[in-house]
């Protein structure tokens, strides 16, 4: 499973030798000092690419991770599938890929964007695509409850939310006056009424193409969408742009970083200025005003839009250093801390202190309690249950654990040293994940590191390469790599969920309201799904109802005309775990999973005369090669 000695063994091909010229070279070398900070935008990257360290880790740790053969992981992993717009769930700590969960994209083998099921959680005019980033379970009392996990969409503005019984995507809303969803958390206190939405680029309102020029009229929102009703119930304009987002353990605040307060539309502007800042929003003022009236809708949007940009009493601006990415709140709800990208430093906020800065008593930068450097890069940081962070340092290639106490007494000028260790990783991580560590249950087990470039680590599949999410063992006093795991394009993110936290379902239940539209229509065509195997015509519209018991459908052939638009609803009646059936039409591009007792249905055009074979593309019994049947269409 893993695949320790590799940097050990004799240089025969072209990508070890690849690798040891790049060791040689030093990566500070490379970067050139301080001047790598302000270039980290370009050279700077590129640099650190060429000259990360390829060091290889010892491996006598990969005992830690043998999960056996029919055992089981001690851990969900929700892993963000970026731009293949899927979340994909992972068990750990043996990183075996466990199931695929289409949201934003076309998945065949489920059927999701092809059935009308799926067609009408994605919406009428759905794009097809999407760019997932960060995955984040629903939460009570600052613990993961199971009941869904929330997804946004940055490539279409979208928000989705996946059941935790079914896996499945239930509902995706489009975010209005808004363009690119980034940051994306729920609120932890008391339990997760909102999901927080941050809308990173700054466009013209109304955006008709009349003012586009105006650039310093431009401005972003903060969103709030209700986690049952998928609605957004409020919107914040902000200054600057908005890039992570995280939440606190009162549910009074949440709070955003902004790598562009500049308000530049182009690279060199965004970097412009040593501070940016990280907003934070009030939600019970937010929710007082929009109670009172106090807001304007935007377009064609009812959404009530309250002003938060500066000098609004409902948000507040905290100067940080320089273009910040991610925003974390620790587990014991003391501090959050913001990753400062452009600069090597972490700056981290008293959450307690956010009452008083709104009071007025204390200034922004009050809430500061420690500023300290970590090293090149720091883009997001995890925390485990003794009081340590995790920081990626992106540019240096490596995980930098320090202790949040001892920096903020360094901070405050004592002789302490805060870093502990900095552990290499292959190459440049974004985000890092540790076992329950975004909720008070945080347990200090293990921490993925999601490395963007996987480089010499795996077989090479061609220019496009792996990512990287590494599994580290933090348990003891040491970081101790223990796993690589080759991941597609590109879990920007990921959550780790211990399993007493998800109940899943084994079949589905018949009435689910994932499929009640179409029992809906069964009814209305006098069609009991559970038994009937009926062809209804309606014009030239033909539905064709079937029910599936293992190996065999309920009609193996059925008639239409030339040009019917025809509706095949399959129902599963098997009871067995595990027995999933598809139904695909030969050369019309229709085909779909039917999970047990789950019922699905899919539309295409009949459009050429002949017999047309349809078969079940699911693997389900010793027959299921002779499970199929005939659609017979009449010459128009
Ligand atoms: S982001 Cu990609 S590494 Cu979208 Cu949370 Cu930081
Ligand atoms: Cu039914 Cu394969
Ligand atoms: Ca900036």
């Amino acid at each position: 499973m893993i695949n320790p000695k590799d940097k050990n063994l004799p240089e025969i091909d072209t990508q070890d030798s690849q690798a040891s010229e790049h060791v040689k070279l030093s990566r500070r070398l490379f970067l050139g000092g301080g001047a790598a900070l302000v270039g980290a935008g370009a050279a700077g990257l590129g640099g650190s690419l060429l000259t990360a360290n390829v060091q290889a880790a010892g491996n006598s740790n990969a005992a830690h991770i043998n999960v056996g053969p029919g055992e089981l992981d001690e851990y969900y992993g929700f892993w963000s599938g970026g731009h293949s717009g899927e979340v994909r769930i992972l068990g750990l700590p043996s990183m075996r890929e466990l199931m695929r969960i289409p949201v934003f994209n076309v998945d065949s083998a489920t059927g999701w964007g092809l059935t009308n099921e799926s067609k009408a959680v994605l919406g009428e005019n759905a794009p097809l695509g999407g760019d997932c980033h960060h995955p984040h379970m629903s939460m009570t009392d600052g613990q993961y409850d199971g009941k869904y996990v929330f997804i946004n969409d940055k490539a279409n503005s979208r928000v989705a939310r996946i059941r935790g019984d079914i896996m499945k995507t239930d509902k995706i809303t489009t975010i209005p006056n808004t363009q690119a969803i980034h940051g994306l958390r729920v609120q932890k206190v008391p339990y997760t009424k909102y999901i927080f939405a941050n809308a990173e680029f700054r466009i013209p309102h109304p955006n008709n193409g009349l003012a586009m020029d105006a650039i310093d009229k431009y401005y972003t929102l903060f969103s709030a969408v209700n986690a049952e009703t998928m609605e957004v119930d409020w919107q914040v304009i902000v200054d600057g742009n908005l890039d992570n987002t995280d939440a606190d353990y009162t549910g009074k605040y949440a709070f955003s970083t902004c790598y562009n307060a500049e308000g530049a539309v182009d690279l060199a502007g965004s970097m412009r200025d040593e501070r940016d800042h990280l907003v934070i929003f009030n939600i019970e003022r937010i929710e007082a005003a929009v109670k009172a009236g106090n807001f304007q809708t935007l377009g064609d949007s009812k959404v009530p839009v309250v002003n938060g940009r500066k000098g609004s009493d409902l948000t507040a601006y905290v100067p940080v250093p320089k273009n910040p990415h991610g925003i974390n709140t620790a587990p014991g709800g003391k501090y959050a801390v913001a990753n400062g990208k452009l600069s090597p430093t972490v700056t981290v906020f008293e959450l307690a202190k956010f009452d008083a800065l709104f009071d007025g008593s204390i200034k922004p930068r009050d809430t500061v309690v420690a500023e300290v450097e970590l090293g090149l890069g720091p883009l997001h940081t995890a925390f485990d249950n003794r009081g340590n962070a995790y920081t990626t340092l992106f540019i240096d290639s490596q995980i930098c654990k320090w202790d949040v106490e001892k920096a903020i007494r360094a901070y405050k000028g004592e002789k302490v040293n805060y870093i502990l260790q900095k552990l290499d990783v292959h190459y440049q991580p974004g985000h890092n994940h540790t076992t329950m560590g975004e909720t008070r249950d945080a347990d200090g087990k293990y921490l993925i590191s999601l490395c963007k470039f996987s480089k010499d680590r795996f077989l090479q599949c061609g220019p496009l390469h792996a990512e990287n999410d590494q599994l580290i063992d933090i348990s003891g006093d040491e970081m101790k790599l223990l796993h690589d795991g080759p991941t597609y394009a590109e879990p920007h993110d990921c959550m780790i969920v211990h399993r007493s936290k998800v109940k899943t379902a084994k079949l589905y239940k018949r009435d689910d309201p994932t499929f009640a539209g179409t029992v809906a229509m069964a009814k209305a065509d006098g069609v009991t799904l559970e038994t009937d195997n009926k062809v209804i015509r309606d014009g030239n519209k033909v539905r064709v109802y079937m029910t599936s018991v293992a190996p065999s459908y309920g009609m193996d052939q059925f008639s239409v005309k030339q040009g019917d638009e025809v509706t095949v609803i399959v129902t599963n009646l098997d009871q067995i775990e595990d027995v999933t059936h598809g139904f695909c039409m030969v050369n019309h591009g229709a085909q779909m999973e039917i999970s047990p007792q789950q019922t699905a249905s899919i539309t295409f055009k009949a459009d050429r005369p002949g017999v047309h074979w349809y078969y079940c593309n699911w693997f389900c019994h010793a027959l299921h090669m002779e499970m199929r049947g005939r659609m017979l269409v009449e010459p128009a």
